[in-house]
């Protein structure tokens, strides 16, 4: 018998665990071991001891987050050397113990030991009886512990080690956190029981038929029965007349059960057939398109261990924001995550617990893929992934793994696969050639290329489906360009939709500040000297599971129905898969009145244009909502041209002698100017201070990276500061008055070049209200684009609420804000800032009119349309901080009026701003009224 540290070596998968087989739900007797153990920890293998005191833990759950060590976040890069298939001697190995009295029920039969999930690689005694050992961290085990299991105590030890030869193996994007994470659990295997069940089924379009074929593994006599259809043989192919096909629009499940005398099993099926036809993607013979997500299982304070109420909450909030489909990245998740996919109705790739994407960094070198020292450990990883989840309707795909390269051991479990589950599709992304795949899947390809792909003059692997297996990097503010990528979906059949990464951010908690903010952490907070920092703070919705804005953006941009208001007609697009839309109630809002709306009847895929009989000089939005949930499907929105806002009455300014001679104070109205600098600094009661232009914002993560579409060039960010466009120093040109009109001429620009801004501040006053009509134009060679064009001033108060009518309640750049729509709204100042783990800007809104409460006093903005921001905090300490916990308490307000803002994009893994959506040098106006309120 090999030892344990000659174990971690080895790349063979783990030895002594049963075949893999589904996790099926028996009548047998099963014993959770779930609870308190205990655990002692050795800093290496090298080094293990017995005099360690012991200490509790809950399993299921991760050893650094019970404080057993450290998490480690890095990407790809291994956090160790890379010497396969050895792990390094620095190797915490955590010793755990469980003392338990074993049910009566279970020790009657024959018995196994269930492991769902040990991350790392573990040895496991019963009793001193060695059962095997555990590899593969995300994919069950089951030890037959027939005749070792007694009755009186039982002693479980299980001694595991944070890293082995099967690290290299889990490099996926995400923390390294070894611990038995999920639940172990004692079955009773009854003799002459059923061990296995692989179900079979397809879906007749054509006719409303289906087939069912269900596989028994048992030593005894089987009875199959499917209530409304009768007993069933098992092994062959029944033809059912009439069955009510499975999709995600109607996840319908029928009852299956599976007896022998000794065991019973209930299953719930569902009839649907997938597949490719002429380059398109199927189900149940009409085309498919994805609107999916790459979920992760992770919990700030739980890690991995995510319970199966918040799984469930989870999937409601997707589909409560129209998303479809779930690509579990890059693992196996909990098993019973499955049984809700199918209930809820989500399209399913399950995705084997496998990447080796850190040997990119060496040039692939000693990839394991393509080694045959390693071709017994991927098979064995894709055959426990099959095996365990074959039975359900929602898995339409296998996914190999993710980012491990190529190589013979990748095409071989392909094969197997294929073989083992003919009826649903392979995917990889790894392998451009997609000769084994059944899709050609790409992650973050650019529009330009999904574009030449959809229309077929890009070269597209033998005639497969396109799919996005990620795309649409939601890190920090954004994605950019969700739109864009959806318009393709669209139009093009070939184009099946894809996965955006990704669902949630992986931060993780590390308790609260005195001012009571929680704290949340990333890559390099816990002293990693290898680390890959916020990057694992990507998702649409936060670590809390709480949606961010890219989710409420992704609702719209998925709706299953669009829905177009122009001049006055009324455009409907039924973009179900299969639903006509007599589901769905609609209703009309004219101004404040809302009545129902007669939807026209469509079925799915079809598209209609009718005549809207209302007067359009009003605000009007069309919204659908699902009948049975309440949930917004869809909505529309037309608004009336606004013209500017003016005021209708002038004071004069108080400039004596006009002209443009300096005098020693400006008003007008109740504004008070500074000679000095021609900048307002009161407005009524309040001071404003540092009235200046800007062209910069606090880096976005989007903005700190390269963009794919150009990586020439430096990161956005980096091209800003370069020119630096934070440090515009001004000049005042003049101070004259027009008529009524004080106007103020500055010129500005960063140190160093020869380029900047002309601007003109043309103010006018009705006594109380203060009028801003603002020019600025560029002159010189220009080295960037700009950030935004706009007015930054600060007020020595801070906000409360912000209160608006305008688009909401949701930020809004040139290409997200797709959910936002126009109304009236308020937030409280976090809100209104948008905050998030690692600050950056956010939170910009396009207002028509705005009241920044600052209690007791406010200030109140109007125009149409301004993108406005409004925070406690400048945007040098924005910038400057790293975590949101560490900015300071709201003591000051800083606003900003913009005449322009760039984009987003979505560069911090993927394409930069879109060329539509980028604000190059050019002249720009604003025209705002601001008062005391
Ligand atoms: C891609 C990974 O598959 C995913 O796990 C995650 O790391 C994502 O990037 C970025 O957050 S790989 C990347 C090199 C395209």
């Amino acid at each position: 018998m090999t030892s344990f540290l000659e174990d971690l070596a080895s790349p063979q998968p783990g030895r002594g665990g049963l075949p893999a087989r589904a996790h099926l739900h028996t009548d047998a007797p099963r014993q959770s071991l779930d609870g308190t153990w205990q655990v002692r920890r050795h800093p290496s293998p090298r080094h293990l001891t017995d005099d360690l005191d012991w200490s509790p833990i809950r399993v299921p759950g991760h050893l650094p987050l019970q404080g057993h060590g450290a998490p480690i976040y890095a990407n790809l890069a291994y956090p160790f050397a890379v010497d396969p298939p050895h792990p390094p001697d620095d190797n915490p190995v955590a010793d755990h113990r469980l003392e338990f009295a074993a049910d009566t029920a279970v020790l009657a039969h024959p018995s196994v030991l269930r492991f769902e999930g040990v991350d790392g690689a573990a040895t496991v005694w019963l009793n001193d009886v060695e059962l095997g050992t555990l590899r593969g961290s995300r994919l069950t085990t089951e030890f037959d512990v027939t005749g070792v299991l007694r009755g009186g105590t039982n002693v479980l030890s299980v001694r595991l080690a944070q890293w082995s030869a099967h690290s290299y193996l889990e490099d996926q994007d995400m923390w390294w956190m070894p611990g038995i994470f999920r639940s172990v659990t004692l079955l009773a295997r009854p003799d002459g029981g059923i061990r296995d069940v692989f179900v079979h089924t397809s879906y007749d379009h054509r006719d409303g038929s289906g087939t069912l074929r269900v596989e028994v593994d048992s030593s005894s006599p089987v009875t199959i029965s499917l209530p409304a259809f009768g007993d069933l043989q098992p092994g062959e192919t029944h033809h059912l007349r009439l069955v009510s096909p499975w999709t995600a629009e109607t996840p319908i499940l029928y009852d299956l059960s599976v007896r022998t005398p000794s065991e019973s099993v209930d299953l719930r099926i569902g009839f649907r057939t997938v597949h490719v036809e002429d380059g398109v993607l199927k189900l149940n013979g009409a085309p498919l398109l994805l609107r999916g997500v790459n979920r992760h299982e992770h919990d700030p304070k739980h890690g991995r261990t995510v319970d199966l109420e918040t799984a469930r909450a989870e999937l409601l909030l997707m589909r409560s924001h129209n998303i479809n489909a779930v690509r579990t990245s890059h693992y196996p998740p909990n098993a019973a995550f499955l049984d809700l996919t199918d209930e809820l109705g989500f399209y399913v790739m399950v995705e084997n617990d496998l990447e080796t994407h850190g040997f990119e960094l060496n040039g692939w070198r000693g990839n394991p893929s393509d080694d045959p020292q390693w071709s017994d450990a991927y098979a064995d990883r894709m055959r426990r992934t099959v095996e365990r989840d074959k039975n359900h309707a929602s898995v339409l795909f296998w996914s190999l793994g993710n980012e491990s390269g190529t190589g013979a051991n990748l095409d071989a479990i392909a094969v197997w696969a294929k073989a083992r589950d003919p009826e649903r599709l392979v995917h990889y992304e790894g392998d451009r050639r997609s000769i084994y795949t059944d899709v050609y899947s790409r992650m973050y390809a650019m529009t330009d290329e999904v574009e030449r792909l959809g229309a077929g003059t890009a070269p597209s692997p033998r005639n497969l489906p396109f799919v996005l297996c990620e795309y649409a990097h939601a890190m920090g503010n954004g994605p950019g360009g969700l739109t864009e990528y959806q318009d393709l979906f669209h139009k093009y059949p070939r184009l099946a939709g894809g996965f955006i990464w990704e669902w949630v951010e992986h931060s993780l908690y590390g308790g609260t500040t005195e001012a009571g903010r929680t704290i949340e952490l990333y890559g390099g907070d816990f002293g990693e000297k290898v680390h890959d920092g916020s990057f694992v703070v990507d998702g649409l919705v936060h670590a809390d599971k709480t949606p961010g804005p890219a989710l409420i953006d992704l609702a719209r941009v998925y709706a299953p129905v669009s829905v177009e208001i122009t001049g006055d007609t009324l455009t409907i697009v039924n973009r179900y898969h299969g639903l006509d839309l007599s589901h769905l109630d609609a209703e009309l809002t004219i101004g404040d009145a809302t009545s129902a709306f007669e939807l026209p009847k469509l079925e799915a895929g079809a598209a209609t244009t009718v005549p809207l009989e209302i007067d359009l000089t009003r605000p009007v939005t069309l919204t659908l909502r699902h009948r049975e949930h309440g949930h917004e499907v869809a909505w529309a929105q037309h608004l009336p041209a606004r013209p500017p806002v003016t005021l209708t009455s002038a004071v004069t300014p108080a400039l004596a002698p006009a002209g443009t001679v300096v005098p020693a104070g400006i008003t007008l109205g109740t504004a008070v100017f500074d000679p000095a600098t021609g900048m307002p600094i009161r407005l009524g009661d309040l001071d404003l201070h540092d009235v200046a232009i800007s062209l910069w914002r606090a880096p976005t993560e989007n903005d700190r990276g390269v963009g794919w579409d150009e990586t020439h060039l430096p990161p956005v960010a980096d091209r800003w500061a370069a020119a630096r466009l934070h440090d515009l120093r001004t000049r005042l040109v003049d101070v004259t008055t027009d008529g009524a009109a004080l106007v103020v001429r500055t010129r500005s620009g960063p140190p160093i070049i020869d380029a900047g801004v002309d601007v003109t501040w043309r103010w006018t006053s009705d006594g109380t209200a203060l009028a801003l009509d603002l020019t600025i134009t560029p002159y010189g060679p220009w080295p960037c684009d700009w950030a935004r064009a706009g007015v930054d001033l600060r007020l020595d108060r801070p906000t409360t609420r912000v209160g608006w009518t305008g688009y909401g309640p949701g930020p809004q750049y040139p290409d997200t804000g797709q959910g936002a729509r126009h109304g009236s709204w308020s937030a409280d100042r976090d809100d209104f800032a948008v905050r998030t783990v690692r600050p950056q800007e956010h939170g910009s809104r396009r207002i028509d009119d705005a009241t920044v409460d600052l209690g007791g006093t406010g200030l109140q903005i109007s125009g149409v349309d301004v993108p406005i921001t409004v925070r406690p905090w400048s945007r040098e300490l924005i910038t400057a901080t790293g975590h949101d916990h560490e900015l300071p308490e709201a003591t000051e307000t800083w606003i900003s009026l913009d005449a322009a803002v760039a984009g987003v994009g979505t560069a911090s893994c993927g394409q930069g701003v879109l060329p539509q959506y980028r604000l190059a040098p050019s002249t720009q106006h604003l025209k705002v009224v601001l008062r005391q309120s």
